[in-house]
């Protein structure tokens, strides 16, 4: 299937947060492509992805990053497309200096900034493929079922001692 989204990453150590972007892609049926892209180690790399990603068919790109979370910024200073950021959670403060990184853009180049770490990976995920569900009805659905099914789970189990 044609890759619709592009999840990039600064690093392999940030992969066990940005699984679980992958994660609800994979679960609301998004099609996407995966790699390590960094931009302080591979700085044409990412131009060159940047720069290819619409002709190459991608829709969204999720982007994560740590630390100097320069990725996301970057990526969307060379493309149209829209650009989720994901501050990974850094080891020295925590991801809040991700967070800034990803968020303090300015004005006139967007990316979209979601929570630090796991949280934010997840709706990155779900966040790419509600954009997809604008012109993809079957993505549509999955993520309307997702919402749904999540919303029934706390209905059906609402006393907070119970597991
Ligand atoms: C960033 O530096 C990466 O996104 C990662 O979060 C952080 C640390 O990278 P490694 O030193 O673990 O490769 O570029």
């Amino acid at each position: 299937m044609q890759p619709l989204v592009g999840l990039i990453m600064g690093s392999k150590s940030d992969w066990p947060t940005m699984e679980h972007a992958a994660t609800m892609l994979e679960k609301l049926g998004v099609a996407y492509e995966t790699k390590v892209v960094s931009a302080h180690r591979t700085p044409d790399l990412l131009f060159d992805y940047a720069k290819t990603a619409s002709s190459r068919g991608l829709k969204v790109i999720i982007a994560g990053a740590g630390g100097a979370a320069h990725l996301p910024g970057m990526v969307a200073s060379q493309t149209a497309l829209p650009v989720l950021g994901v501050p990974v959670q850094s080891k020295a403060l925590n991801g809040l200096d991700s967070l800034l990184s990803i968020a303090q853009m300015p004005g006139g180049v967007a990316v979209g900034t979601l929570a630090i770490g796991k949280a934010g990976a997840t709706n990155a995920g779900l966040l790419a493929a509600q954009i997809i569900g604008t012109f993809d009805g079957t993505v549509q659905q999955a993520v309307e079922d997702f919402r749904n099914t999540q919303t029934q789970a706390v209905l059906d189990n609402p006393d907070p001692r119970e597991d």
